[in-house]
């Protein structure tokens, strides 16, 4: 099976209720890029690659386009083996993991499709067709950020994720006790996501305030150097995000204690194939992990899925998901939650079949 036509569409997804807030970015409508794959065999793969805006990573909308034509014409004729692929990738553009996670995403649909199985199946196998999902707050006051958390707690997810930083980091240590108060005694995990916004001052603050409330802080300061520098100082768990960049950072994150779990994104590391060996070497060192993405619509949800379906049940910290804050879907049954969790779909491939009229025309077409 080769590839025989590659088409690119820009498609956008307003947030629901927006804006998205994170300390470093307010986000009312996302820029996602999607990516048609043709074969010689007139199978058809689909990938997706959405930044949650241009300051959250060191990507953006536009950004992923350009880096995917410009690899295009040379991908024309390849075969689809993720390795293989990943490679001739990296021999026409080197970076731009996030772009590649596209093309990779698009391949592990064809082959699904060519040999009957689902993507989960062809990267180790489901433990799971239900994968826990879990619910991110935006930066919000104490009062709203705690009714929020009891009404995600009462649909059943288990695990919360409560956005902080980018203000007065007394505001934010009110908004985790406030959300304690209501959760505790529920059985929920929860996490304080930072992105990248504390100075170490208030991340120390923060841990040293809230002894009694078992969150993780995800991402609290904005480099490895900075998380290194107060490691040993906090009572919770620190783990790491945005700053999980590639795999070698990972290794070294993970070999050097420098973290006790990772929230991981599947285009930051560069599609379904680093991702599983991404969890693979979680599972080797114990470290438990989220499998999302920044923002996207239904490919990239099927594509957090699959992955999340693998994942050891101890070490899932869960598969997070847009679709609660984007209206629509792609196809007509799409990748939604329910009761806090994600039904894996059947497949074959992605087992996502989106409306191509909802993308308009190609923006480039190769091939
Ligand atoms: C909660 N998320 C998965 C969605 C937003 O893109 C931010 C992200 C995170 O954990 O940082
Ligand atoms: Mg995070």
């Amino acid at each position: 099976m080769k590839i025989t036509e590659i088409h690119v569409y820009a498609h956008d997804l307003p947030v629901k209720n927006g804006p998205y807030t994170m300390a470093n970015a307010k986000v009312w409508s996302l820029d996602t890029t999607l990516v048609k794959i043709v074969t010689d065999t007139g199978l058809v793969g689909w990938g997706e690659t959405c930044p949650v805006g241009p300051t959250y990573q060191p990507h953006h909308a536009r950004g992923a386009r350009a880096a995917l034509e410009e690899m295009a014409p040379g991908l024309i004729g390849s075969t689809l083996h993720p390795v293989a692929l990943r490679r001739r990738m990296d021999g026409l553009l080197n970076g731009h993991r996030y772009a590649k996670a596209a093309v990779d995403i698009a391949a592990h649909d064809l082959l699904g499709k060519a040999w009957g199985v689902r993507v989960a199946d062809l990267l180790g196998g489901a433990v799971t067709e239900n994968v826990p999902s879990y619910y991110a707050t935006g930066v919000g006051e104490p009062e709203e950020i705690a009714r929020i958390a009891a009404e995600k707690v009462a649909e059943g997810y288990p695990r919360l994720q409560v956005k902080i930083g980018g203000r007065p980091v007394e505001v934010d240590i009110e908004v985790l006790r406030r959300v304690w108060e209501v959760i505790r005694g529920k059985g929920v995990r929860l996490a304080a996501d930072g992105n990248r916004g504390l100075p170490t001052r208030d991340a120390l603050r923060l841990s040293r305030e809230c002894p009694d409330i078992p969150f993780t802080m995800e991402q609290p300061c904005n480099s490895i150097e900075e998380i290194a520098a107060i490691r040993g100082q906090v009572q919770h768990g620190i783990y790491i995000d945005e700053a999980g960049e590639d795999l070698a950072t990972v290794i070294r994150a993970a070999g050097q204690g420098l973290c006790d779990g990772f929230g991981m994104k599947v285009t930051r590391i560069g599609g379904l194939q680093q991702m599983a060996a991404f969890r693979d070497i979680c599972e080797a060192r114990t470290l438990p992990h989220t499998c999302d993405d920044a923002w996207g619509g239904d490919i990239i949800a099927a594509a957090c899925t699959h992955i999340g379906a693998t994942v050891s049940p101890r070490l899932m910290e869960g598969v997070w998901l847009a679709q609660p804050y984007i209206e629509g879907n792609y196809d007509k049954a799409g990748v939604n939650i329910v009761g806090g969790h994600i039904r894996l779909p059947e497949g074959p491939g992605l087992g996502v079949v989106p409306d191509e009229g909802i993308f308009g025309a190609p923006v480039a077409s190769f091939g």
